[in-house]
């Protein structure tokens, strides 16, 4: 059964607000919200039926490791993790903000809609790159890629920084694309020293009340999981084809396989996963877990 339909068995003073592929947000009684990590997960653009028993409290828990390294780049919305028990370990109480409308990107590899972008007008939002990349090359030097936030189902936009100046004003524009790249350069380095390559990776912010100085940007939604970036191991990087996913990768290859008996461009819902596809994804999501923290999941 997903959690969605069950919402958890959260008492009904929690009010549902809005439900993600993997994450689902509710208010709460005193009008906080309540940002639940789900065990669902996504592959080729569908929810599939098949849950990850643990993938929520392991992202959520990665998260907030990653919001409290980044405590001096920006502040974020976690208010507590004292979270109902129904939830508990995958969900955390946060700040309700003013969502800014730009998904924050930042690239430091070529891959996904920003390689399609660079096939056919060799830039990626306006960022113009030299001649030569292919699928998986690592860029020259990362570069921050914003979109416009989709509607559910569709994919989002990629605009350029005018637009988002446009949009938002030439004063935040700038300071997200500053605060934006100054984690990812933090993070993806973190990240490499334990081999794992942060090939991109997707921001959301909000105008708080908490920002110092009267700065009022504060960063949202989840950071630096496998669900808001791409995570690729790094002994299995080979550009000029489509990297293995960290994560996704055993889930991936069974779905393409002759015994799923799914066809990808069929436009029908993937079947459910085996036992063992579910335990080996398990894995990986608490081995990104414990190579990236250095702690135990518990
Ligand atoms: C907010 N979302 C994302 C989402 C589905 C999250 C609204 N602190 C906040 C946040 C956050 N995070 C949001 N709004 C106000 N204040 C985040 C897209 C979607 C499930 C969880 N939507």
């Amino acid at each position: 059964m997903t959690t969605t339909s069950a919402n958890y068995g959260l008492d009904s003073e929690y009010t549902h607000i809005y439900s993600g592929k993997v994450r689902d947000l509710f208010e709460t009684p005193d009008g906080k919200l309540l940002f639940v990590a789900s065990d669902r997960i996504s592959a080729f653009d569908y929810v599939l039926p098949t849950e990850i028993p643990d993938k929520g409290r392991i992202l959520t828990a990665m998260s907030l490791w990653w919001f409290d390294r980044l405590q001096g780049i920006v502040p974020n919305h976690i208010i507590t993790t004292n979270v109902p028990f129904a939830v508990n370990g995958r969900a955390t109480i946060c700040e309700r903000l003013e969502m800014l409308p730009i998904e924050c990107v930042a690239r430091g590899y070529l891959t996904g809609s920003g390689l399609i972008d660079y096939k056919n007008v060799g830039s990626i939002c306006g960022v113009g790159l030299p001649p030569g990349l292919v699928d998986g090359s690592r860029l020259p030097k990362p570069i921050f890629t914003p979109a416009t936030k989709a509607a559910v189902g569709d994919h989002d936009e990629n605009v350029t920084f005018d637009e988002v100046m446009t949009a938002i004003g030439q004063e935040e524009a700038q300071q997200l694309r500053r605060i934006t790249m100054s984690i990812y350069q933090t993070a993806a380095e973190i990240a490499l020293k334990r081999d794992i390559i942060l090939a991109d990776t997707k921001f959301e912010f909000g105008l708080g009340i908490k920002g110092a100085n009267s700065n009022r940007i504060v960063l949202a939604d989840e950071v630096l999981t496998p669900d808001s970036s791409r995570f690729w191991p790094a002994e299995q990087w080979v550009p000029g084809q489509a990297q293995p996913s960290y994560d996704k990768q055993f889930v991936r290859n069974w779905l393409l396989s002759e015994e799923s008996g799914w066809d990808k461009n069929s436009g029908t819902t993937p079947p459910p996963l085996p036992d063992e596809v579910v335990e080996k994804t398990r894995e990986r999501y608490v081995q990104a877990y414990e190579t990236l923290t250095g702690k135990r999941f518990q």
